[in-house]
């Protein structure tokens, strides 16, 4: 496997550093019947031997080996702490956190007393894994050994033993991650093989299974061309391949035969009984077939991987960017503000390149808030608000005083509408407010590089800020204070007489109007029938037209009344008239606080950020030479700039290696 995995050690080196983008590859599941030859297959292929080896059940676990590379580092430490200066190899259990392991027969006496403690002593097996980390030099992938399939219960286990084990391996081969090295022995029929029927029942196409026929120098001799047949792939449907191995008989495990000697062993084996196709089969082979899947993965997910290294790698550079040290200061500050200004402006016309699509800022929000928020709350106002037909009648009568009353009070209403028009004030007021915070909010999404920068010279920082702000209260003041009398204009000054007013009564309810109008008619003497409004297309507009005539009489000269008038139809009077004249001006107000807002605030910062900068930043630092202590960069931005100058570096390694992967 040594070169791709060698591509792909280097590519995990690298996003070890970067954090970030890792290669998801493949478990790969060894399932098979019991003493087909799972654990041999799988020291062959990791090139040790540590696993439990006997007779019956043996694997009663799963045993989830994860190999580790190890980084020069993670070698020094190691030969520190077990002071072992020859250490190529060690192991570690995620059960004994603190231990490692250099010698590997240790191991498999820790992995057989852990299957006693997890799945006791009497044969019995264990859903919970044992897992083994391998730090080698070789590669990073994950293998997992299991209990072999068997249909006979021995000892102490369970009478449903055979689907115990079962699930268990489902569990491991439904993932679609796993590729499934189905272990099938060649003296035993393969039809009926227990593993492959597995495989076929997860892997139905047979695209993640890769066949492994074991014990090929056991067979009878009389059956190798049957076995030829069985290794060319006419019995059994896999797609990624079937591969016959010879691995260690008991014999050559006690005599100690080294994995070396086992692979040329096979080799010759395979040349003298196979001669047509032995190229195809052994251990090695079986190796590289796993390395060619492991390709096709890594190919497969090579776009993806690709694109976002591309994009970290922009990011970087922004990043680094804006981590230089700058030669001129000067220049660079007064490059720097007009950035400033030019991205906060451009934040608020929408002219920015980076436009977010997750949340509504700058002018779109201000916008928010003066054309919808500010308008839908006035909108909400009621003109009668804590005003009670009780309330109105006393104010009438204290606004006569001593002399009598008049059918329309001027003095009451013009109380009545001052103290309604209040409650326009405060909302007016704090939508100002609310654009001023909104205006300190948009510094903070300004371009990000512009951000970043800012961020190392605080100085900079504070003092672009505190511009900002100053001129945000000083148009926050002004703005205020004027909007306020503006609506005191229409709470002081009454205009009864004015078209827009008196298309509100119109447009008040009919039913409105005919109380008025009767109670003005009793009044005068002249005959209600004739005035009663009936609102068709037709006669609307002269309609309109004579209302607008007899509420304007109503309005004027009709100050000496008779005294018989009664109260609540004065009331009820005064109450339409305060209301259409609230309706009136709210409608004046509505449209002129939002584009007062618009003038004086946003436009005007707008307008001055710019010069204000120059003024009030730039100015100043010439005048007190102080570019150099306002450069001063904040602590730990040297470290961050060699990170980033790190990471950009392995990301350009990471790109080169991807090139190799792509010829691959
Ligand atoms: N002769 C021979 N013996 C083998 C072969 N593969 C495995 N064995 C032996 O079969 C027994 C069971 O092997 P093991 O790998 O422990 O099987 P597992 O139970 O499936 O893990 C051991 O004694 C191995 O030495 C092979 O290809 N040829
Ligand atoms: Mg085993």
């Amino acid at each position: 496997m040594e070169s791709l995995i060698q591509i792909i050690n280097k590519l995990q080196d690298v996003f070890a550093v970067i954090g970030e983008h890792k290669i998801d590859l493949p478990q790969i599941v060894v399932v098979g019947s019991q003493s087909s030859g799972k654990s041999s297959v799988l020291e062959s292929l990791v090139g040790r031997s540590f696993l439990p080896r006997g007779t019956g059940i043996v694997t009663r676990a799963p045993l989830i080996l994860q190999m580790i590379r190890y980084s020069k580092h993670d070698k020094e430490n190691m030969i520190k702490s077990t002071k072992n200066k020859n250490i190529q190899c060690w192991a570690t259990f995620l059960h004994k956190p603190g231990t490692i392991y250099d010698n590997f027969d240790e191991v498999r006496h820790e992995i057989e007393k852990q299957t006693d403690v997890l799945a006791g002593s009497n044969k019995g097996i264990t859903h919970e894994p044992i897992v083994l980390k391998v730090f080698t030099l070789s590669y990073d992938l994950t293998f997992v050994d299991l209990p072999g399939i068997t249909k006979v219960p021995v000892g102490d286990q369970p009478e449903d033993i055979d689907e115990q084990i079962q699930e268990l391996i489902f569990k491991y081969v439904e993932q679609e991650n796993a590729i499934i090295l189905a272990v099938v022995t060649a003296n035993t029929d393969p039809t009926t093989s227990e593993s492959l029927k597995i495989a076929r029942k997860m892997d139905p196409n047979g695209i993640r299974t890769i066949a492994v026929v074991t014990k090929l120098d056991l067979i009878d001799k009389g059956t190798i061309q049957d076995t030829t047949e069985l290794l060319c792939g006419h019995k059994i449907p896999v797609k990624l391949g079937i591969i016959g191995v010879v691995n260690r008989s008991q014999k050559d495990i006690n005599d100690n035969k080294s994995m070396q000697e086992t692979l040329k062993s096979e080799k010759e084996f395979l040349r003298l009984n196979y001669p047509d196709i032995y190229k195809k089969h052994g251990n090695k082979v079986l190796a590289k077939t796993l390395q060619d899947i492991l390709v096709k993965h890594i190919k497969k997910t090579y776009p993806v991987l690709h694109k976002n290294l591309q994009d970290t790698k922009l990011r970087l550079e922004n990043e680094l960017a804006t981590l230089q040290t700058p030669d001129s200061k000067v220049s660079f500050i007064l490059t720097l503000l007009k950035n400033i200004s030019k991205s906060y402006c451009d934040t608020i016309l929408g002219n920015r390149k980076d436009i977010s699509d997750k949340i509504v800022i700058g002018g779109a929000r201000i916008s928010e808030i003066i054309n919808e928020e500010y308008i839908d709350k006035i909108n909400q106002i009621n003109p009668l608000y804590d005003l009670s037909d009780e309330q109105i009648g006393i104010i009438l009568l204290n606004a006569s005083g001593i002399t009598k009353s008049s059918f329309v009070n001027e003095k009451a209403l013009e109380h009545m509408i001052f103290r309604q028009l209040n409650n326009i004030i405060e909302p007016s007021m704090s939508s100002v407010d609310f654009v001023r915070v909104e205006m300190l909010k948009i510094f903070d999404s300004i371009d990000e590089n512009i951000l970043e920068t800012l961020k190392r010279f605080p100085r900079i920082n504070s003092d672009v800020r505190n511009v900002l702000n100053k001129m945000l209260d000083e148009k926050l003041n002004d703005l205020k204070i004027f909007i306020k009398s503006f609506i005191e204009t229409y709470q002081t000054c009454l205009n009864t007489t004015n078209p827009n007013f008196l298309f509100q009564l119109v447009r008040s309810s009919t039913e409105m109007q005919d109380e008025n109008i009767s109670a003005f008619m009793n009044n005068t003497g002249k005959n209600i029938d004739d005035h009663k409004f009936v609102i068709s297309e037709d006669n609307e507009k002269e309609e309109s037209e004579k209302k607008i005539q007899l509420f304007k009489q109503m309005l004027s000269g009709l100050n000496d009344l008779d005294k018989n008038i009664e109260t609540s139809k004065q009331v009820k009077i005064h109450k339409c008239l305060t209301q259409c004249y609230f309706e009136f001006i709210r409608e004046i107000i509505r449209d002129f606080v939002p584009k007062r807002i618009h003038h004086k605030m946003v436009k005007l910062v707008l307008d001055n950020f710019e010069q204000e900068l120059d003024d009030k930043v730039f100015t100043p630092y010439v005048i007190n030479r102080s570019f150099e202590e306002v450069m001063t960069e904040e602590e730990g931005v040297i470290d961050e700039r060699q990170r980033v100058e790190n990471m950009l570096n392995a990301v350009n390694i990471a790109l080169k290696n991807m090139i190799d992967i792509q010829c691959f």
